[in-house]
């Protein structure tokens, strides 16, 4: 509730896009807890916060999330990972419990990706899949290059990127969705993530008088943007399944009551359990962008801003975790993320596992986003049990 006080917004969520003054208020809140956990704190070169409990030996089992949010979140996505890693670390120190491995609790930078594409940028850079140097010079969608608002914010640190594999990693994450709220239960065993693709589509078109222009005659970046809106909403009916796909943001110059416009540029977030079935989405949105060019005499090219494959998590840890749960009197079932997390890049690197907890009405995205206390302590409970048994695990 101290984190949600920073940056409130209307409604009880929050607004702290990556990397700006309020994100870093909120990071020097978080570290300050770490601190006085006698945690060793380092910041690596993309920003991610790597809190250590130097305790035990070997590898580190790590937990750890987000406390970036989109510019409507809620107070727990990703907020709560972290801090739940916070409760384990403290709750252990008070019952005088010191675990066989040290225990870390990461803030990976920029999870949302909704201010500098892609998302779990702060993860990827950390497990090698973005080089750091194309990571910070990447523009924000407000024009400032990564690096520099790193620097601005003082989280620009001395820790090399990629950063050093743990033993293992899970992350305790709402759920965003309905799943377990319609189903009665729980807690989830996340077995893997959906596959991600976001893109932004730039259509130019020809400027003219609203009132003076025959319609025959125009090249409307504006209605060509809507075409593309109603074509992947109907994309997601005709493929049905897992196939989700979303417009989320539009800008469009001059964006004028009596112009019509000269150019729109709009985002596309398809997304996919199943990645032959993402490949044949993007497929059929290519050739439409393609046909409805030509038809409508406009200039239509796509950025792609991030694209991720779906992600299996380890077994072991989707064991350990559902097993857990269940013995700590809670009903659990497996199941896919919708949405995408830090975890499905640690899982490159180590074995790696989540827990769900239920979103009330499976909302996300909104400050309206809740999750009950009793969901929330079980969750934390769960974490804390499964970083033990991760760290006298052995993955060989
Ligand atoms: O986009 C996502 O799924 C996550 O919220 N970053
Ligand atoms: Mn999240
Ligand atoms: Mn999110």
């Amino acid at each position: 509730m101290a984190l949600a006080e920073i940056s409130p917004i209307d409604g009880g969520g929050n607004c702290r896009l990556a990397l700006t003054d309020e994100d870093k208020l909120g990071r020097d809140l978080v570290v300050s807890w770490m601190r006085d956990l006698s945690m060793d704190v380092q910041i690596d070169a993309i920003g991610n916060v790597i809190g250590t409990w130097r305790v035990g030996s070997g590898l580190p089992v790590m937990t750890g999330s987000h406390i970036d949010t989109v510019r409507t979140g809620g107070k727990y996505d990703g907020n709560y990972g972290v801090l739940a890693g916070l409760e384990v670390v403290e709750t252990l120190q008070r019952e005088g419990f010191t675990p066989q491995r040290p225990l870390s609790v990461a803030i990976f930078t920029d999870e949302e990706g909704a201010r500098f594409a892609p998302d779990m940028l702060g993860s990827l850079v950390y497990v090698g899949g973005l080089p750091l140097e194309e990571a910070l010079d990447i523009p924000a969608i407000d024009g400032p290059r990564l690096g520099d608002e790193l620097e601005r914010i003082g989280y620009a640190g001395s820790m090399p990127c990629p950063g050093a594999s743990p033993h293992a990693f899970v992350e305790l994450h709402i759920e965003q969705g309905p799943l377990l709220e319609a189903n009665g239960v729980r807690i989830g065993s996340v077995t893997g993530v959906q596959g991600i693709s976001w893109q932004e589509v730039t259509i130019i078109g020809q400027s003219n008088h609203a009132g003076t222009t025959p319609m025959n005659l125009r090249h409307d970046p504006m209605y060509v943007a809507s075409e593309i809106v109603v074509f992947i909403r109907n994309l997601s009916r005709r493929f049905g399944g897992h196939q989700v796909c979303t417009s989320g943001k539009i800008d469009v110059h001059p964006n004028l009551i009596n112009v019509v416009p000269a150019k729109a540029t709009l985002t596309l977030d398809i997304r996919n359990t199943d990645n032959d079935e993402l490949k044949r989405a993007e497929a059929e949105v290519e050739q439409f962008l393609r046909e409805i060019a030509e038809r409508e005499g406009v200039t239509i090219s796509a950025k792609p801003l991030a694209r991720f494959d779906p992600v299996q998590f380890d077994e072991r840890v989707i064991s350990i975790v559902h097993e857990t749960a269940t013995q700590l009197g809670n009903t659990a079932q497996m199941m896919p993320s919708g949405a995408g997390h830090d975890a499905q890049m640690l899982a490159r690197v180590c074995p790696s596992g989540m827990i769900f907890v239920p979103s009330v009405n499976g909302i996300s995205h909104n400050a309206a986003e809740h999750t009950e206390a009793v969901d929330l302590q079980a969750g934390a409970d769960i974490l804390l049990h499964t970083m033990l048994s991760l760290t006298t695990a052995t993955f060989s």
